[in-house]
């Protein structure tokens, strides 16, 4: 068995793990990724498409901005539309900070380009993988690849493996509590090759449900619309994807322009926390330790705030500090709990919630009014702007 030997073992090459490597490397601590999907599994996956100003600011000190800064589209802000009216909110003017459009697969091409221009160590269809030791000082992750089983000694192992690794399963379960709530609505998500309509982001209100106008560049639209969570992609062809997002972003003198769609899928919403991101030599960043529906455009940028927070834990460790790893947990707990009420705030603000509830009805209305008094009020914009547009680490 091949013995390997790492001061941080990563599980998982999404962009948490990627991430997490490559600012090590910036560091000057080594690391070993370790992927169960293929490279081209982790290059294909269509999520996040928006990165905060701080997010922005991370990749780019880490020598990952140049694609960002020539493809990235700023955004000032974004659109609230309800009732019938299409409301700015210019973040720029509130508060003086921007997005950018730029997607989370660009994210990742750039961090895959980057490692592979300097050899990094990443092993991708790793079979078996499991974390053995945790509660030692010598923590050790096994794992079969190519045939051959591999051991990786290591001072720490990280969990960024997502929703469903194996990392947060593997904390005993006395010693971790899991928060979470579902919503009564999921996301039909398409891109389709077609020049956005708008200059910023859509988000609508409309009594059939809510649909959102995103992009990925001046040629290619992204956009979104509320499903029963039940529902299935079968259930909907292009044409009624179109008819529907026609009707709940309608607005007088406006055309939403259609085109050939090259992907939909329909994601269903969480929130969810774990109680600790951090059990002796463990530590969980990103999807393996929380998850956020996508309607403040949290997740992505979320795990990329773990990775700054526990990069700086692990480069203060090893220059004999230790109070930075040891807070970590709850530092990035604390960050999170605020980006999973905005989350929910934005999320419930603007779907439509079922119709034969007891009080849909009135639902309706008082979202109608709350989202009346966001977009009036000088105060709940310049409280959206610094929320959307990321909070301070
Ligand atoms: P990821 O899940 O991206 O990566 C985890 C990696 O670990 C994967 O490559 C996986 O293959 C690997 N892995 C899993 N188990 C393993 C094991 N046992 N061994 C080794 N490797 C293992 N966020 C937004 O902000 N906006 C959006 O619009 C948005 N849309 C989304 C749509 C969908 C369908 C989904 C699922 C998520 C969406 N998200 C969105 C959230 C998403 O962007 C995540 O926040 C982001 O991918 C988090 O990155 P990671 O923590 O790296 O986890
Ligand atoms: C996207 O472009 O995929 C996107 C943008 C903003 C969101 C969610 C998704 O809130």
């Amino acid at each position: 068995m091949p013995q390997l030997s790492t001061r941080v073992a990563i599980i998982g090459a999404g962009p948490a793990g990627l991430l997490l490597s490559w600012a090590l490397r910036d560091a000057g601590i080594d690391s070993i990724v370790v992927e169960n999907r293929s490279l081209d599994y982790v290059l294909a996956r269509i999520r996040a498409g928006v990165l905060e100003q701080g997010s922005v600011e991370t990749l780019t000190r880490l020598g990952l901005g140049e694609r960002i800064a020539s493809e990235g589209l700023v955004h000032n802000g974004i659109y609230l539309q309800f009732g019938g009216e299409r409301h700015n909110i210019d973040f720029n003017a509130l508060i003086g900070r921007t997005v950018t459009v730029y997607g989370q697969q660009e994210v990742v091409k750039d961090l895959v380009a980057a490692h592979t221009a300097v050899g990094s160590s990443i092993y991708y269809e790793a079979a078996d993988v499991a974390v053995h030791d945790l509660e030692s000082d010598a923590p050790r992750v096994t794992f079969t690849h190519d045939g051959a089983e591999h051991e990786i000694s290591a001072d720490f192992i990280v969990g960024a493996d997502g929703f469903h690794g194996v990392c947060r399963a593997s904390i005993p379960a006395g010693e971790i509590d899991l928060y979470d709530r579902s919503y009564p609505f999921a996301w039909l998500g398409i891109l389709a090759d077609v020049a956005p309509s708008t200059d910023e982001l859509i988000y609508a209100l409309h009594e059939d449900g809510f649909a959102m106008h995103s992009m990925r560049s001046p040629h290619v639209s992204r956009l979104y619309l509320q499903v029963d969570p039940a529902d299935d992609i079968e259930n909907w062809s292009d044409a009624l994807i179109w008819d529907t997002l026609q009707t709940r972003l309608a607005l007088p003198g406006w055309t939403l322009h259609e085109g050939t769609i090259t992907e939909k899928s329909i994601t269903p919403m969480r929130s969810f926390v774990a109680s600790r991101l951090q059990y002796h030599r463990l530590f969980l960043v990103g999807d393996a330790g929380h998850i956020v529906p996508p309607t403040g455009a949290k997740g992505l940028n979320s795990a990329i705030s773990d990775v700054t927070l526990l990069a700086a834990g692990l480069v203060d460790h090893y220059a004999g500090g230790d109070t930075k790893l040891s807070g970590y947990g709850e530092a990035a707990l604390a960050r999170q709990w605020r980006t999973q009420q905005f989350s929910q705030w934005m999320t419930e603000m603007v779907h439509r919630h079922p119709a034969d509830a007891q009080s849909g009805a009135f639902d309706y209305r008082s979202q109608l009014g709350q989202l009346d008094y966001v977009t009036h009020s000088l105060h709940a914009r310049r409280s959206l702007a610094e929320q959307y547009t990321g909070l301070p680490l």
